[in-house]
């Protein structure tokens, strides 16, 4: 039997969870052309992430009748799944999809194509498909609609490029992670202990790297035959694409590649150390072994008969730090592995002592039910204590952004008195922990801000955020950003490039320039920690800190599960190099107050 079938009721259609994912996500954007409820569309869309990060079959959870234990899957949406997984569609979905062209769904993925502008373009002038939209854009038939001109013609075509280069098919860090790490708790509970003696994931996905092209782990068994028949026939398997004895490929119901390769004990160290790379890391540490008369490969160093061991003599080392201090160089956290320099400060044993979870101490960005979290204050301070946390910055989103329901002054008031009734809570209990008063302020086009310079100097913690105007060019963006930058109230930037991960480009913003402001003026920047942003990524952090600046990672939580998140952000500041100073969250509360803009005085170059 294919390891498909198994997974599959008799005579009903396979579907897989990227599909179900694909459809949720193309009704939710069907219920935006048809300008449905909002909260309607965020459910879809909310459902379609949930699915989309499931870390096992679809079909399986629907067998159990488990669909509505998917966090973010209500009975309505659960319901549907139901009828797509046993009849191949369903049929509220397809009279939405009879009332839309499907090449209007298309446009929307266009940058500076929102909803209202497909069904506008649709709606006045009948344009119905990407293609059209190009056509019509270089004849300049757009400002025939009101408010177009042909800044925004030259934009919409700008875009229309951006979206087709951006077409590859590596899988966000978010989405291959945990399918990852449900493949290896499967395996584990598939196969006695003594069958498995190791299992790690290797590759890409060690390293952190913020997408993954396919899937690699490493396994020591003394049966790699059960290893493998084990893996071949696991649930998330949709089919095989090769299999011997050492190494399985398959391809898993999301569409996701993976590879399997089992080696003996005594090889672990050189396959672990080869198959995490990257590749040029890899090259690197082959010449720096030939240089000692050693060949390097996935299995062992072999001597060339050029240095003191006589050809032909073979090395195994059980742990890659065994290996690496045979060659003279310290152990390196896999994050740092891309040849970045990282192998000449291992040679000279100067690595820098990276950041990790544990020196987290708190979170200066994060949402409640006052704007659009799905947790309310005390709960989201709960989980931030849950984790050991010693302060919690209540960041709700000002006024200003189109889509939530924004904090002005006068709620930002009444939300302060609720945050010192838990505050005295705590002071009580002899607790330390502590809620402080923030806010997300909105970055509006012109660079002013959401809330009035007294209405900020009041608060704690200003995170500033651009979340509309992403394709501004890059002067009108950049002077923007540096507007708020200079801003004495503004303490952190959030998510400085607005980019999210296989949806949405960085915008045109120069960021050197900026990060340089923010040295200059002592303004935080931020990684924002969820994996579709990841922003700052590794490479802009690194220079930030190069430059002098410090970091806050946060998760940018809107559910108390959020907060999870803070791993993906720990990893992207560990590829750049970031040590515990770096990075003010590890900072103990009031020396993590210190370093805000407005407890420090007039504005001083850091
Ligand atoms: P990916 O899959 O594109 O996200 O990136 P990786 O780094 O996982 O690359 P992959 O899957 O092609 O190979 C897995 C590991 O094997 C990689 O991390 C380093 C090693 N590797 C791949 N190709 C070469 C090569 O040509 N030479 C050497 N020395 N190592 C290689
Ligand atoms: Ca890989
Ligand atoms: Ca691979
Ligand atoms: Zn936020």
């Amino acid at each position: 039997m294919s390891p498909s079938a198994k997974s599959q009721a008799v005579g009903s259609p396979h579907i897989t969870n990227r599909e179900v994912a694909a459809e949720l996500a193309l009704v939710a954007d069907l219920l935006q052309i048809v300008e449905a409820n909002r909260f309607r569309v965020m459910a879809f869309q909310n459902a379609a992430e949930a699915v989309r990060t499931l870390g096992q079959d679809i079909n399986i959870l629907h067998a159990e009748g488990q669909l509505e234990s998917i966090h973010g899957v209500g009975e309505a949406i659960a319901k549907a799944i139901a009828e797509m997984l046993e009849t191949g569609q369903v049929q509220e979905f397809e009279k939405l999809k009879a009332e839309v062209p499907i090449g209007v769904v298309e446009m929307l993925h266009v940058p500076d194509v929102g909803p209202k502008t497909a069904r506008r373009l649709w709606q006045e002038l009948n344009v119905t498909s990407v293609d059209a939209l190009r056509e019509a854009a270089e004849a300049g038939k757009l400002r025939e609609l009101k408010g177009f001109g042909a800044k925004s013609e030259q934009k919409i075509l700008r875009g229309i490029e951006l979206a087709a280069r951006r077409s590859d098919d590596r899988i966000p860090l978010g989405e291959a992670r945990p399918l990852a790490q449900s493949l290896v708790t499967s395996l584990r509970a598939r196969l006695p202990e003594r069958a498995l003696q190791r299992l790690e994931v290797t590759g890409s996905l060690r390293r952190w790297r913020e997408t993954i092209g396919d899937v690699d782990m490493l396994a020591v068994s003394d049966t790699p035959d059960a290893v493998m028949e084990a893996f071949r026939t696991l649930p998330q398997v949709e089919s095989v694409l090769g299999s011997g004895g050492a190494k399985t490929s398959v391809v898993l119901t999301t569409g996701m590649r993976v590879d399997l390769l089992v080696v003996e004990a005594k090889q672990w160290g050189a396959a672990l150390q080869y198959f995490t790379g990257n590749k040029e890391h890899n090259i690197e540490m082959r010449e720096i072994a030939l240089r000692q008369g050693w060949s390097l490969n996935e299995k062992s160093l072999t001597a060339t008969g050029s240095g003191k061991a006589p050809e032909g003599e073979e090395r195994f080392f059980e742990d890659e730090a065994d290996l690496y201090a045979f060659l003279g160089l310290d152990w390196m956290p896999p994050e740092m592995r891309e040849n970045r320099g990282e192998i000449n400060l291992a040679r000279r044993h100067q690595l820098p002592t990276l950041v990790t979870l544990g020196d987290i101490r708190g979170e200066l960005h994060g949402h409640t039910t006052w704007s659009d979290g799905a947790a309310d204050i005390a709960e989201m301070a709960d989980a931030a204590r849950g984790r050991g946390y010693a302060y919690w910055s209540v960041s709700d989103h000002s006024v200003g952004l189109g889509m939530v329901g924004g904090l002005d002054p006068e709620r930002l008031q009444a939300q302060a008195a609720e945050i010192a009734k838990l505050n005295e809570r705590w002071a009580n209990q002899g607790e330390d922990f502590r809620l402080l008063r923030g806010c997300e302020v909105e970055v509006l086009a012109d660079g002013t801000l959401g809330l009035p310079d007294e209405a900020m100097a009041a608060l704690d913690v200003v995170v500033a955020s651009i979340h509309s105007g992403l394709r501004q060019d890059r002067e009108t963006i950049t002077a923007r950003c540096l507007k708020v930058v200079y801003n004495p109230h503004v303490d952190i930037l959030g998510h400085p490039t607005g980019r999210i991960i296989g949806v949405r480009p960085p915008s045109e913003l120069d960021v050197e320039r900026v990060l340089h402001a923010c040295a200059e003026t002592g303004t935080v920047v931020e990684i924002n920690a969820h994996p579709s942003r990841l922003d700052l990524n590794d490479v802009y952090a690194r220079r930030a800190v190069e430059l002098g600046c410090k970091i806050a990672i946060n998760s940018d939580a809107h559910e108390r599960a959020g907060m999870e998140m803070m791993e993906y952000g720990i990893a992207t500041a560990r590829r750049a190099w970031l040590r515990p100073q770096d990075v003010i969250n590890t900072y103990p509360l009031e020396q993590m107050l210190g370093f805000l803009k407005d407890r420090r005085g007039p504005v001083q170059r850091a």
